[in-house]
């Protein structure tokens, strides 16, 4: 149904409509395979609006939390994001934990390098200032939905010569004979900042859990640090507990 254009006080109204009528084109599935939606032309041209309807009309549904926007990349359906229960007992990686539940996993690569360590990173790695780390700073989706970020630190001379680093860290340091078996994780719930907050789509101060992970080999080196940023509305981290012998 379109909604048609008229002028002067009769605007707000029309903006209203024209947000109603393109949610309820989201919710019978019309943007579902693509969710991205047509550029701003096609769209006006489809409801039958100006521009400037449609421009509020979207901005609306954005404040709604109906629509996203992703710089330079368009207008997105926001999806409801996948809900996981990560065990926490289990040495996984992302990928994988995505894959077993169904979901396809992703990441955007922010930055990814070979650096000399920090000081935090060359005392949790517990390697020497001048040994080189390949820096591995991503965003992790899950189809599609941001998930969490990721600063991960390897030390290089784990990853293999000239080995490519594909979608799995993981994968990559298990093809170069050095995937982690064992890991210490610290939790601890945080604000995101504003910078957090438009990589992880939530708004800025949405509570976030802020995980650190030291993993080893079977040999006792530290292999990896990873600092991450998980959305709190996507996980719930469970413990089994028992007693104690
Ligand atoms: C998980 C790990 C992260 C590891 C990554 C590897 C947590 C909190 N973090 O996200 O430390 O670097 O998996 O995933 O679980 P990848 O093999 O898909 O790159």
């Amino acid at each position: 149904m379109a909604a048609r254009e008229s002028n002067g006080a009769a605007r707000a109204p029309l903006v209203a409509s024209v947000g109603e009528t393109l949610k309820r084109q989201i919710a019978s599935g019309r943007f579902a395979n693509v969710d991205v939606l047509p550029g701003e032309r096609e769209l006006s041209q489809l409801l039958e609006v100006s521009r400037t309807t449609l421009r509020r009309a979207i901005a609306d549904l954005v404040q709604e939390g109906v629509l996203t926007h992703r710089h330079g990349a368009g207008t997105f359906v926001k999806r409801s994001p996948p809900h996981v229960r990560q065990p926490l007992s289990r040495l996984t990686s992302f990928t994988e934990d995505m894959r077993l539940r169904g979901f396809a996993a992703s990441s955007r690569v922010i930055e990814r390098g070979a650096f000399l360590p920090t000081s935090e990173e060359s005392m949790m790695l517990d390697i020497a200032l001048s040994e080189t780390v390949l820096r591995l700073f991503r965003l992790r989706l899950a189809d599609g939905v941001p998930m969490a970020i990721e600063r991960a630190a390897v030390p290089m001379r784990f990853l293999g010569e000239g080995e490519e680093i594909g979608d799995s860290l993981y994968a990559a340091l298990e093809a170069a004979g050095c995937r982690p078996v064992r890991a210490v994780q610290r939790l601890r719930a945080v604000m995101v900042n504003a910078a957090e907050a438009a990589l992880l789509e939530v708004a800025e101060g949405s509570p976030g859990l802020d995980i650190h992970r030291i993993a080893y080999l079977a040999d006792g080196r530290r292999v990896e640090f990873t600092r991450s940023i998980y959305r709190s509305d996507t996980y719930d981290f469970v413990a089994e507990l028992s007693l104690p012998p």
